[in-house]
């Protein structure tokens, strides 16, 4: 059998966006040291990846996968109890810590902001929380300085990118006697370097399409153009209460910096749900004071992606499959298997709210009331779709 379509290039129709089109991208995990990164990290993927009270304790990074959680996916598993059960992932990488000057090379510098590159988007952790005995990098709690620190060194870097992409460009045009450069390039990258002098995100500004092939193709991926959620580290007890001193002011800070999702989150607190898994009776008392926020990050993240999913389903298998949105039927069915994509035929497509409905009978069900429908090679999947496909391939002749 050809290898599966695992995370081959995906581009969705008509969708302008800044990132790569993988239907495989990868969320990153920054901010300061000793943050609780990778015990952010640990929690999402259930991993055992040092995360100790001095900084830097993580250096390369740590990468692993944790499911979305997904109620249409669990309603389908409890109807068909099928042998396997797939649901969608979220790929995450944990970061080492980035300190003042990283730009520059300070702490573990530019290697560091070579990780963020490799990611697609990334929570930003912020600490909120006091706690006397977790060493600071500053010394002192100010999440708004934390946030313009990281700010600062990851605009400087794309800053360094842009100066290396104009002088490129300037050598090139200066190869072909009478060009100049374009106005498209001289104003696009005008409006990027206003923005990262001032501090802020190249995502913070309405760009045209032409404006986003430019910066792609000569910017390539600019680490402030990746989408960021920002998780805002208390303590069990802020968490619990949801009070916070430092709230109001972050979230005025976000929305000035290009805006961004905000969860207030406790990894305190998530650790003494964590320890709670095996005994409900405790968990489910503490979930009636505050639930977990990790179902909800991970969904964020990766919607923000761009990333959606369909489902397939039967007695066998109930399975996710991740998309980015806005692939066709010919390009959901490639990530099951490059074959579905060459032979593609036709989509049998439900919504997952026709299934809840029709569907207690089984698919006939489904057929009767005519809610499946037949889709061709131009229907646009939807998040949530469960799609049988059907599909030819004629066996490549030997040679
Ligand atoms: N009190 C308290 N301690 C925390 C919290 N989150 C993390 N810590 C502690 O802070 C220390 C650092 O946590 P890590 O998860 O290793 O932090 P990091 O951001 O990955 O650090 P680096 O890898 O060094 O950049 C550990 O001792 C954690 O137990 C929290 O919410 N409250
Ligand atoms: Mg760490």
């Amino acid at each position: 059998m050809p290898p599966k379509n695992k995370g081959e290039s995906i581009e969705p129709k008509g969708a302008v966006r800044f990132g790569r089109s993988k239907n495989n991208l990868k969320f990153g995990l920054v901010g300061l040291p000793n943050v609780g990164k990778s015990s952010f990290f640990n929690l999402l993927t259930e991993q055992n990846a040092p995360a100790e009270n001095f900084p830097f304790c993580t250096i390369d990074p740590n990468e692993s996968r944790c499911a979305v959680a997904d109620s249409r996916f669990d309603f389908l598993c409890q109807h068909f109890k099928p042998l396997s059960e797939v649901p969608a992932y979220l790929h995450v990488v944990d970061i080492a810590g980035l300190v003042k000057g990283a730009h520059a090379g300070e702490g573990l510098g530019n290697s560091f902001l070579s990780h963020i590159q490799a990611v697609d988007g990334y929570f930003h952790i912020v600490r909120a929380f006091d706690a006397p005995e977790i060493l600071h990098v500053e010394e002192s709690v100010d999440p708004i300085r934390d946030m313009e620190t990281i700010s600062h060194e990851l605009c400087q870097k794309d800053l360094a990118a842009l100066e290396k992409a104009i002088k490129d460009e300037e050598l090139d045009v200066r190869k072909s006697p009478g060009y100049k450069l374009s106005e498209l390039f001289t104003t696009t990258m005008g409006k990027v370097r206003a923005l990262l002098e001032a501090n802020k995100p190249v995502r913070d500004a309405a760009w045209t399409t032409p404006e986003v092939e430019l910066i792609c193709k000569k910017l390539y991926m600019l680490l402030t153009t990746k989408p960021c959620v920002y998780l805002i580290n208390l303590s069990a007890d802020d968490f619990v209460r949801k009070k916070n001193k430092w709230l109001v002011k972050i979230k005025s800070w976000i929305d000035g910096h290009g805006g961004g999702a905000m969860i207030p989150m406790s990894v305190e607190y998530e650790q003494a749900l964590h320890k709670m898994r095996d005994d409900p009776l405790a968990y489910n008392e503490a979930v009636k004071t505050a639930k977990s926020v990790l179902p909800r990050a991970i969904k964020v993240a990766y919607h923000e992606l761009g990333l959606i999913h369909f489902l397939t389903a039967g007695e066998k298998e109930v399975r996710c499959w991740t998309v980015l949105s806005g692939a066709t039927a010919p390009q959901a069915a490639g990530v099951i298997h490059s074959d579905f994509e060459r032979g593609f035929i036709k989509a049998e497509v439900v919504s997952f709210e026709d299934w809840k409905e029709y569907g207690k009978n089984g698919m006939a069900g489904v057929r009767a009331a005519g809610k499946q429908r037949q889709e061709g090679k131009s229907y646009i999947i939807k998040d949530g779709d469960i799609v049988h496909f059907h599909f030819n391939v004629t066996s490549q002749k030997k040679k």
